[in-house]
Formats: C-alpha cells, sequence, structure tokens
C-alpha cells in the first residue's frame, strides 16, 4: 500500500494526481500545516527537510516531487517513459527542468521571508516572476510539439499545470504576474485536463474548485490548511 503525506493544494497534489491517473490504490494522510506538522518528529522522521510530499512505498519514504513521479515511471509506466524508451532522456531533462528550476523559482515567490530580507521583497519579486515567466515561455512550444511527454494525464503535464495553478494563484494578497493566454498551449492542456477523472477527483479530495488549471480559484479545503 502506498500512502501519501499531504497537505491541500500543496505539492503532493501533483503526486495525488499522478496516483490517481495511474490509478493505484493509496490511503492518505494529512500534514496539518496550521500546526506545522511538517516540523514534528514523526514527519520529518519520513523527510528531514520537513517539505510536503512524502510518499510512503515499499521501497521507503520518498521525498522530492520529481524523485516520487520519477519512481512511479519506473515502476508503472503509463505517464511517462520508462528507461530505454524511446523519450526517456528528453523527459528526464524536463522533469528535472520542472523540479529544479520552475519549482525551485516558485518556491522564491511564495516564501521570499525564505531567501531575501524584507528590504530587496520587491525587487526579488520583480526579478524572479521575469525569470518564470521567460521559462513558462520556454515550455510552452514543447508543450505543444510533445504530446507524448505533455499529453493529458502524463506525469510532466500534471507537474506543469499544478505549477502554473499556484503561479496564478499565490500568494493570494500578491499581485497576478502570469496569465495564461500569453502560453497557447499551455491553455488548451489545462482546458483539456480540467475534466479529467483523476484532476476531478483529486480536487474534490482537497477543496479546489471546478476548474483546477484554466480558471483556478483558491483551495477551500476541509481537512488541514494550504499554508
Ligand atoms: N523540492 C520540494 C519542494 C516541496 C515544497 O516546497 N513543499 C511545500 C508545500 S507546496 C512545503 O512543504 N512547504 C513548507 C515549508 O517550506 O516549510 C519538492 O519538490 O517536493
Amino acid at each position: 500500500m502506498l500512502t501519501l503525506h499531504f497537505a491541500p493544494d500543496n505539492a503532493s497534489l501533483i503526486v495525488r494526481m499522478a496516483l490517481l491517473e495511474l490509478g493505484l490504490p493509496f490511503q492518505t494522510v494529512l500534514v496539518d500545516r496550521s500546526v506545522r506538522a511538517q516540523d514534528h518528529a514523526d514527519y520529518r522522521a519520513l523527510n528531514p527537510a520537513g517539505l510536503i510530499p512524502v510518499l510512503e512505498t515499499p521501497e521507503g519514504p520518498l521525498f522530492e516531487t520529481g524523485a516520487i513521479l520519477l519512481w512511479l515511471v519506473d515502476q508503472f509506466g503509463q505517464i511517462g517513459p520508462q528507461l530505454g524508451q524511446p523519450s526517456r532522456a528528453d523527459f528526464l531533462k524536463w522533469l528535472f527542468f520542472l523540479s529544479n528550476t520552475v519549482h525551485a523559482d516558485l518556491r522564491q515567490v511564495f516564501y521570499p521571508d525564505q531567501y531575501v530580507p524584507q528590504t530587496a521583497k520587491t525587487a526579488h519579486h520583480g526579478l524572479i516572476t521575469a525569470r518564470l515567466i521567460r521559462h513558462f515561455s520556454v515550455l510552452d512550444p514543447v508543450v505543444a510539439a510533445r504530446p507524448d511527454l505533455f499529453g493529458p494525464g502524463m506525469a510532466l503535464s500534471i507537474y506543469l499545470l499544478v505549477l502554473a495553478r499556484w503561479a496564478r494563484l499565490y500568494p493570494t494578497d500578491g499581485p497576478v504576474w502570469l496569465q495564461l493566454d500569453t502560453f497557447p498551449a499551455l491553455a488548451r492542456l489545462a482546458a483539456t485536463c480540467d475534466g479529467r477523472t483523476a484532476v476531478r477527483a483529486a480536487a474534490q479530495a482537497e477543496g479546489i474548485g471546478p476548474s483546477l488549471f484554466l480558471i483556478p480559484s483558491p483551495c477551500n479545503p476541509t481537512l488541514g490548511s494550504v499554508l
């Protein structure tokens, strides 16, 4: 049995969707961010960095969203190319780009206090969001050209669409700096994927409204908190 440690609309959402796309049985455990459960000893025993998600597997607890997606692809296929398949090298390249660059940069928008002093926040926000917009522009033609990697239900699509969702929503009190209509392939993918059964099921489980990707609205969870 797989166990996903999650908080609503956190990076665990990406893993939840991948598990649902794969049709795998799994159970979930809430990491209650309102009491900083990610810092408690039992959670740190699973992920010493105290970040969400963790997926408990027969091979032990896994953390890092990209690593979990890669493990799922290696174990079960379907949502991405396995070792030896033709697009595997390209899959790895874009998976690491999403994880190491886009996701890591978004963290700086969401948690500026962890990265820059108060006095540098406004300048930093401008620089990092410009870099993110540039990188979404790099990704958009790849989405259009590579449905084998970025088709509906694929691991890379799930990861990218959730990152684009957050970029448009969080922090909820900040300015909107990403417009989806600037990225036509991503917008088309968002519209297609909003209706997927796995996406709808993930949204329902986490208190997210009817459109996760195309017209995202903030999560209103019945369990736990987003931050
Ligand atoms: N590199 C990590 C980042 C995960 C991450 O940033 N998780 C956020 C929630 S979306 C978190 O745990 N935030 C709590 C914190 O930073 O203390 C991954 O890919 O899993």
